[in-house]
């Protein structure tokens, strides 16, 4: 069991409020910025960690702590940390060029805030490709009172996708030729036996139409070939938990990563799904669940017997996947398990691309057998590469059960998307709208106005944008304070997009009214349309944009001013 340091420093006082039974915590903590090498066990390279470490620093907070956080940059860059999730005033927030001007070489920045909040949020670089380098951390805190839910053991399991490239350099790489790092693209075999399957002619037009949009339908994940860790380390590093048989164990799972989603499972046990982006949810019990970057999901598992389990991450795309382990004891090696098939996109997930193109002579009849595209990834897997999977010893070799005759419909994934994810045991895959605020955080009320947000992008140049406009040449999104804001997120494009609203809350709607879930992040699933409403109650500039780091960096990325205040 490896646990970060808790980097509380001297002065943690306890006083008493003049008339208050509650004591009110002031903690001050120190965070480095380091450049450091970092080691998955089959690469090595240089990075950036904070503290001087590959494994992630954890910050411990208390609910109504007023915390100092002094950030001192080693760096010959500038840094800079954002809070997560964090609802804080906005010269606090960390974001350069829009909340203050970045943390220069060799200076020791100060952040204060209260913590209003608890749960489990994270904290980031938001200066150039410095998050996807390494710089990344976790950030727990405790409710007043306690945890609502008690369980004997707590961990963070922080996700990350480790590239052997350098965050600039691959965003170059992209920039230069967007499928740079799509190593799974169409052969003329795959022509051939889609051929067999619909026919030639039907066969070549689909091809073409993908052509015409400058994408594939194995463009799911734009950067392949990385090495997934969870809280630093590799499968062969093997990051370990450990448990009595029968104890509750809380996985607090961050997805750190820069544009991996991960589908997580523990084999041989349910997850209870108790929090979502640090808001307590009525639970729900799944079998997997998917993190989309940014987010983070809190679970509980109960492992009932003295052997090792693994924490599985594989990812989206199925390039990659990476195990942890739960064990009784030190130097437990939990199973490793065969990658299922990689997904293909369909026509669905085109969905609102469609409207944009001649699709004058596309017979829509023909729908229904391309939204059978996913099937076809079980046809031959003889070339899956299965390198990237390390070590074999202790594989559990069977074949995954069939997966459910029919994957759950959920208006979060456009019908017959290629997307749709189904649990690899055949049980319960979480979906959004399982997801219910325990208690509303809001008074549920109707909205004052409605913006529409178009998640757009031209896939040859490696543009991504909002409505068609890159950060550099858009106007700020302006915001009233008080107005409740309902958004209307229309994703025109063919990859998800991790929606991060700094500052304020998101609150989800899955047609629960008040117990809509209310989180900071908000996936936006291919060929769909996806609606979160804003209590704007946070005065000042703050980010808006897509989680992914290449797309943000590439321009879908807004700045958002809310004017007013608190009368
Ligand atoms: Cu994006």
């Amino acid at each position: 069991m490896k646990h970060s340091a808790l980097l509380r420093s001297a002065c943690v006082t306890a006083f008493l409020g003049l008339a208050l039974a509650l004591p009110a915590h002031a903690g001050t903590y120190d965070v480095s910025v380091d450049s450091i090498r970092i080691d998955t066990g089959t690469f090595k390279k240089t990075g950036i960690g904070y503290n001087g470490s590959q494994t992630p620093t954890i910050l411990r907070f208390e609910q109504g702590e007023d915390v100092t956080i002094r950030v001192k940059n080693n760096l010959r860059e500038t840094t800079s940390i954002h809070w997560h999730g964090l609802i804080l005033p906005f010269d606090q927030d960390g974001v350069p060029g829009i909340s203050f001007n970045g943390i220069q070489p060799g200076e020791t920045f100060t952040y204060r805030f209260p913590i209003e909040q608890a749960g489990t949020y994270w904290f980031h670089s938001h200066s150039g490709f410095q998050e996807p380098d390494g710089a990344y951390g976790a950030i727990v805190i405790a409710p007043k009172g306690g945890e609502r839910i008690k369980t004997e053991r707590d961990y963070v399991v922080q996700l990350t996708d480790k590239h052997p490239h350098s965050g600039a350099k691959i965003f170059r790489n992209l920039k230069s030729s967007a499928d740079y790092y799509n190593r799974s693209q169409r052969t003329l075999g795959d022509l051939i036996e889609d051929s067999r399957a619909s026919g030639f002619k039907e066969a070549l037009k689909e091809r073409r139409m993908w052509g015409a949009m400058r994408m594939m339908s194995t463009d799911v994940e734009d950067v392949q070939g990385f090495t997934p860790l969870i809280n630093g380390e590799s499968t062969q590093q093997n990051w370990t938990g450990l448990f009595k048989p029968g104890e509750k164990v809380r996985l607090r799972l961050i997805n750190s990563s820069a544009t991996t989603y991960f589908d997580v499972r523990v084999p041989g046990l349910k997850m209870t799904v108790v929090q979502a982006d640090g808001n307590d949810v009525k639970p729900v019990v799944v079998d997997e669940l998917r993190i989309a970057v940014a987010e983070t999901y809190d679970v509980i598992v109960q492992p009932g017997q003295a052997k090792a389990y693994s924490i599985i991450g594989e990812s989206m795309g199925r390039t990659a996947m990476v195990r942890g382990t739960l064990a009784p004891q030190e130097g437990m090696v939990g199973p490793l398990y065969q990658m299922r098939p990689q997904p293909l996109l369909t026509m669905a997930d085109m969905g609102n691309m469609m409207g944009g193109m001649d699709m004058s002579d596309h017979d829509m009849s023909s729908m229904g057998d391309m939204a059978d595209m996913g099937d076809m990834a079980g046809m031959d897997h003889s070339g899956h590469d299965m390198s990237a999977m390390g070590d074999m010893a202790g594989m559990d070799m069977s074949p995954n059960p069939a997966p459910a005759a029919a994957p759950a419909t959920s208006e979060f994934y456009a019908p017959g998307s290629g997307l749709i994810p189904m649990a690899a045991n055949g049980g319960k895959f979480l979906g959004y709208e399982d997801l219910a605020a325990a208690k509303p955080l809001y008074q549920d009320r109707a909205a004052t106005r409605e913006i529409e947000i178009r998640l757009t992008g031209n896939m040859e140049r490696y543009i991504w944008s909002i409505d068609g406009v890159k950060y550099e040449d858009a106007a700020p999104i302006r915001l009233n304070y008080g107005e409740r804001v309902r958004f209307k997120f229309v994703n025109e494009t063919m990859m998800a997009h991790p929606m991060h609203l700094h500052g304020m809350w998101s609150i989800l709607d899955t047609g629960k009214g008040a117990y809509d879930p209310v989180k900071h992040t908000v996936n936006i699933a291919p060929g769909t349309t996806v609606y979160t409403e804003t209590e704007v109650d946070a005065p000042g500039a703050w980010a808006f944009h897509c989680h992914l780091s290449y797309h943000m960096a590439g321009g879908m990325f807004r700045k958002v001013i809310v004017t007013g205040g608190p009368a």
